[in-house]
C-alpha cells in the first residue's frame, strides 16, 4: 500500500486546474471504496455531496427518517462487505442516525456517515442546527473527525473508512461544515485516494502456535463443540468453517449472521441442543463472538470444558471469563489453518467416542424439537406464534434472506427459522434495535437483487420505521413483509407481568389494533390479513407471487410467550 499518492491530484485524466467542491470530492472517495449507493434524507448543509454522486454514477437513495439511512448503511455493510455510507444534514439529521451508528458500532459493521454541519465561520455562534456532532459520535464509533478543509475531504473520506477496518470493523462519522463542503479547491489542491492504492487488507491469520494448539486439541477432543458467531459471515469463513467441522468431526452451532454457515440438515448442524453442548463437551470453540449476555456473559459453559475463543478484537478475546487459548486473528485465515494443521492426524474425529457424541447431541436435538413438535403445528386460534414463525420457516428456500425486527415475536423465529444459505439471516445484533427491519429490507433488495427478503416484524418494531415502507415503494423493491400483531410490546409486558403481577401488566406497552395490511395498500404495497393459522401459507404465497413490497398482518395470541423471553436474565 503506498501512501505516496498524494501529489496526485484527482485521477490526472481532469484538468488539474479546474476547481472542484468538497461535494464533489467526498463523492470521489466513495466511488474509489466501491461505494454505489448513499442512504440520505436531504439538508441544505449536504446538498453538494448529492450533486457529486449524480457525477460518480452514485445511486441517492432518499428515506423518511435518518435512522433508517443509517440502518440501511449497516446492512449493506454486512451483505456487500464494501462499507456502507449514509448521509445526513447537520443537528437533528445527524442526531436521528445516532442510533443506527450505534447499532453498527455493536454490530461490528462498517459503516460511514457523514453528517452536515454549520459553516466554520460561524463555529460556536448558534447557527442553524448546530450541534456537537463529534464529541457525540465519538465512543459510538471507530473514529469521527471533522473535515477542516475542503482539499482534505476525499482523503478524510479514505481515512475515515480505513479506520472502519482496524481490528473488528465498524462505523465512521465524518461532519462537514457548509462552507467547507461548498467551497471549490483548484483540483491539484487536493487528495484523491486512488481505488485500492490507499488502504491494506487487515485480515490476520493468527498465532500460528496457538493455530497449532487449537489443531491438537480438536484432533484429540472426546466432546467438541463449536459456535461460528457473527464474524464467520463477516470473514467470508463459510468454507473455512465449513471444511473444518466436516474433516475434524465437529458439531456446530450458529448465531447471529454466522446462521446459514452450515444448511439445516447438514450433519454437523445443531441448533437447539446447545446448553445442553455446551454443558457437557470436553472442548468448546467460540468463533467471532463475544462472551456478552446472549452467551450468558460466558458462565454457562461447562467448568471442565477447555475453552478456545478466536476474534478479530483482541478486547473480545478471554473478556468476560477466563479462556485456554485465544487466538486474534481473521475467522476464514485462522480456520483455514488450523484444518490444515490438522490434515493427515485427524483419527480422534472419527473415533468411537466422538461418533458416540454427535448421537447423543442429534437425540438431544429430536427430544427438544419433538416437545415443540405441537406449538409448531397447533391449530389453534388466535395464532400461536410458534405456528406462524414454523410457516415462515417452511417458507424460505435458499435465496432467501430472513430479517428479523421485534421482540417476543422475532425470539421466537430465533429458535424455529433456519436460513437456508449464508448470509441469509439478518437481525440489529448485540444492540438489540427495534426498528431496523424496513432498512435493512431496503437494503438487502439494493445488495442483493437476486434475493427474496422475507421479513417478520412485530407491531411494535414496525411502527418505529414503518413508513420507510413507502421507500420501498418508491424504488419498486418487492419483499414478504409479516407483522407478527399481539397489539403489545409483548417482550416487555412479559416482564412487567412476571415482576409487578397480573392487576399491573398492561402499562406502557399496550397498542392499538392496527390493521397493518391496509396501512401497506395504502402506501401501494399489498397486504392481507390473516387470523387462522391454515391460511398463513397461502398468504405467504400470494405476497411472493405480488411482487410489491407486502405486509400479511398476522393476529397472533397475545398470551403466548416465547421461552427465551421468559428466561431473560434481567428479571431474575
Ligand atoms: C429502539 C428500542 N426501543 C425499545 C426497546 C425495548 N423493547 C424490547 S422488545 C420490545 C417490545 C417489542 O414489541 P413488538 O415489536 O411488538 O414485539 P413483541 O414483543 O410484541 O412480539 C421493546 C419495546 C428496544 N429493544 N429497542
Ligand atoms: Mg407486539
Amino acid at each position: 500500500m503506498s501512501d505516496d499518492s498524494q501529489e496526485a491530484a484527482g485521477d490526472g485524466r481532469e484538468r488539474a486546474q479546474e476547481p472542484i467542491s468538497g461535494g464533489h470530492l467526498v463523492a470521489k472517495a466513495l466511488k474509489a471504496e466501491g461505494v454505489e449507493v448513499v442512504y440520505t434524507l436531504c439538508g441544505g448543509h449536504i446538498i453538494d455531496i448529492y450533486d457529486g454522486c449524480v457525477d460518480e454514477g452514485i445511486d441517492v437513495v432518499d428515506v423518511r427518517h435518518e435512522q433508517v439511512a443509517a440502518h440501511a448503511a449497516d446492512g449493506y455493510a454486512r451483505l456487500t462487505g464494501r462499507p456502507g455510507c449514509a448521509v445526513v444534514t447537520a443537528g437533528p439529521g445527524t442526531t436521528d442516525a445516532v442510533t443506527g451508528v450505534a447499532n453498527a458500532f455493536r454490530a461490528e459493521s462498517p459503516m460511514l456517515l457523514i453528517g452536515g454541519q454549520g459553516a466554520h465561520t460561524q463555529h460556536k455562534m448558534g447557527s442553524l442546527q448546530d450541534l456537537p456532532h463529534v464529541d457525540m459520535m465519538t465512543p459510538i464509533t471507530k473514529f469521527a473527525a471533522t473535515v477542516p478543509d475542503t482539499a482534505r475531504a476525499a482523503d478524510m473520506v479514505s481515512m475515515a473508512f480505513r479506520e472502519c477496518y482496524h481490528g473488528a470493523p465498524g462505523p465512521s462519522f465524518l461532519e462537514i461544515p457548509r462552507d467547507v463542503l461548498d467551497a471549490k479547491v483548484p483540483r491539484e489542491q487536493a487528495r484523491v485516494p486512488r481505488p485500492g492504492h490507499y488502504r491494506a487488507s487487515t485480515r490476520q491469520a493468527g498465532d500460528p502456535e496457538a493455530v497449532e494448539r487449537l489443531a491438537d486439541l480438536l484432533v484429540h477432543a472426546e466432546r467438541p463443540a463449536i459456535l461460528l458467531g457473527g464474524q464467520t459471515w463477516t470473514c467470508r469463513a463459510t468454507d473455512a468453517a465449513r471444511e473444518l467441522v466436516r474433516t475434524l468431526n465437529v458439531p456446530a452451532y450458529m448465531n447471529g449472521s454466522g446462521r446459514g454457515t452450515l444448511p439445516p440438515g447438514d450433519p454437523h448442524h445443531f441448533q437447539l441442543s446447545r446448553r445442553y453442548a455446551f454443558s457437557n463437551a470436553d472442548l468448546i470453540v467460540i468463533v467471532g463472538t463475544p462472551f456478552d449476555f446472549r452467551m450468558g456473559y460466558g458462565k454457562r459453559l461447562s467448568p471442565e470444558a477447555t475453552v478456545v475463543q478466536i476474534d478479530l478484537d483482541y478486547r473480545t478475546v478471554g473478556k468476560n471469563r477466563d479462556i485456554d487459548l485465544g487466538i486474534v486473528g481473521s475467522a476464514d485465515l485462522v480456520l483455514s489453518a488450523v484444518t490444515q494443521a490438522a490434515s493427515g492426524r485427524v483419527n480422534g474425529g472419527q473415533g468411537e467416542k466422538r461418533k458416540a457424541w454427535l448421537e447423543e447431541l442429534r437425540t438431544a436435538e429430536r427430544t427438544a424439537l419433538d416437545k415443540r413438535l405441537p406449538q409448531l403445528r397447533s391449530d389453534a386460534s388466535p395464532i400461536h406464534p410458534y405456528r406462524l414463525v414454523s410457516e415462515i420457516n417452511d417458507f424460505l428456500t435458499e435465496d432467501s434472506l430472513y430479517i428479523g425486527d421485534g421482540g417476543d415475536i422475532v425470539t421466537f423465529s430465533g429458535q424455529v427459522v433456519q436460513p437456508k444459505a449464508p448470509g441469509n439471516w439478518m437481525d440489529p445484533g448485540p444492540l438489540g434495535t427495534l426498528g431496523v427491519g424496513v432498512p435493512f429490507v431496503l437494503a438487502a433488495k439494493q445488495a442483493r437483487p437476486d434475493k427474496e427478503v422475507v421479513a417478520l416484524f412485530g407491531d411494535g418494531a414496525f411502527s418505529l420505521t414503518g413508513w420507510d415502507f413507502e421507500t420501498l415503494v418508491r424504488f419498486g423493491l418487492p419483499f414478504v413483509g409479516i407483522v407478527g400483531n399481539n397489539s403489545s410490546m409483548n417482550q416487555i409486558r412479559y416482564g412487567q407481568r412476571a415482576k409487578y403481577g397480573d392487576a399491573r401488566e398492561r402499562v406502557g406497552n399496550t397498542l392499538g389494533d392496527v390493521p397493518y395490511d391496509r396501512f401497506a395498500r395504502m402506501l401501494g404495497g399489498h397486504g392481507e390479513e390473516v387470523r387462522e393459522p391454515g391460511e398463513i401459507r397461502p398468504a405467504l404465497e400470494r405476497a411472493r407471487e405480488s411482487g410489491k413490497p407486502s405486509l400479511i398482518n398476522v393476529w397472533v395470541d397475545p398470551e403466548a410467550y416465547a421461552p427465551g423471553t421468559m428466561n431473560q436474565t434481567m428479571y431474575k
